[in-house]
């Protein structure tokens, strides 16, 4: 059996990393999996993603440490590798994913939820990088996109004191965007993504990119890509309706990804 299941809902899905005798630890076969699933997504269909730990304890507790711990430099490598090349694929996944964590988001685990779009978490959630008390550093994107996430100063503070932090201190930096009494996480991640999946996909999509690539340049070529964005939109079913149907002081039909 996978250790990530694809749980499709309609025209969003869940992704459910599925290891919880480990807290859903990632080892290479995890990370595999992950990669697997996302192959697995029905763009034609699927509109959001939610990223899900099973179990209630915890969303994902980190790399492997297990299997991490007798790597040689040239394994090192070859994990931190495998890990960041799913964690880029799933950052630029063609629809928005949403990581609903639940319980412990450490290291590789906060790492991931980094990679989704944004993230909501359960009251009882917790995030930290704890890698250097490891004696190694954050490998799957943590020293570049918590200091994107939460800045450069708290993101250091962080990672080098390996503090774990909870849930109410990870919505005041903003490494979420909203904390849910546990029992109603999973709830609000759906109705976050329903939310998501009733608008445009197309022109939901073309936003994805447009921020994720200009995130790494100037304004004036960022701005570049919001044109490409918003050109690709026009002459679209969907546009046609959207605004057809708000010149025509009526509700639009619901849209076809077309
Ligand atoms: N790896 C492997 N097993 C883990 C694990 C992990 N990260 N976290 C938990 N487990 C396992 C435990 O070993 C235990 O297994 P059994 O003993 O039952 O066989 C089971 O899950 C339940 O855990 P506990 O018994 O410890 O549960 P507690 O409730 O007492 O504690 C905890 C929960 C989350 C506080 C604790 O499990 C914990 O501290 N876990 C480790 C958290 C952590 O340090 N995570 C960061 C891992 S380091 C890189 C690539 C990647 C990375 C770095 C570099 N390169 C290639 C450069 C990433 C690094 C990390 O993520």
């Amino acid at each position: 059996m996978p250790f990530v299941k694809y749980e499709p809902k309609g025209d969003i899905a869940y992704l459910v990393i599925d290891r919880p005798e480990a807290l859903n630890a990632l080892n290479a076969q995890v990370l595999a999996d992950l990669d697997a699933a996302l192959d697995a997504v029905d763009l034609d269909l699927i509109r959001c993603l939610i990223v899900r730990g099973a179990g209630e304890k915890s969303f994902v507790a980190g790399a492997d440490i297990a299997q991490m711990k007798d790597l040689d430099p040239a394994g090192g490598e070859a994990f931190g590798k495998q890990g960041n090349d799913v964690f880029l694929k799933l950052e630029s996944f063609p629809i928005p994913v949403i990581a609903a964590v639940g319980g412990y988001a450490l290291g590789g685990g906060c790492e991931l939820a980094m990679a989704c779009d944004f993230r909501i978490c359960s009251d009882t959630a917790v995030f930290g990088q704890p890698e250097v008390g490891l004696g190694i550093t954050p490998g799957f994107g943590g020293t570049q996109r918590l200091a994107r996430i939460v800045g450069p100063g708290m993101a250091k503070q962080m990672i080098y004191t390996a503090r774990n932090i909870k849930a109410d201190e990870a919505l005041r930096i903003g490494l979420v965007n909203a904390v849910y009494p546990t029992g109603e996480l999973y709830a609000a991640a759906e109705k976050l993504a329903s939310t998501i999946a009733a608008n445009a996909p197309i022109a939901v999509r073309a936003c994805k990119k447009a921020i994720n690539e200009g995130a790494a340049l100037a304004i004036a070529d960022a701005v570049v890509c919001e044109e490409k964005a918003f050109g690709s939109c026009f002459q679209t079913g969907d546009q046609q309706e959207g605004m057809g149907a708000f010149l025509e002081k009526r509700k639009h039909e619901p849209f076809t990804n077309h």
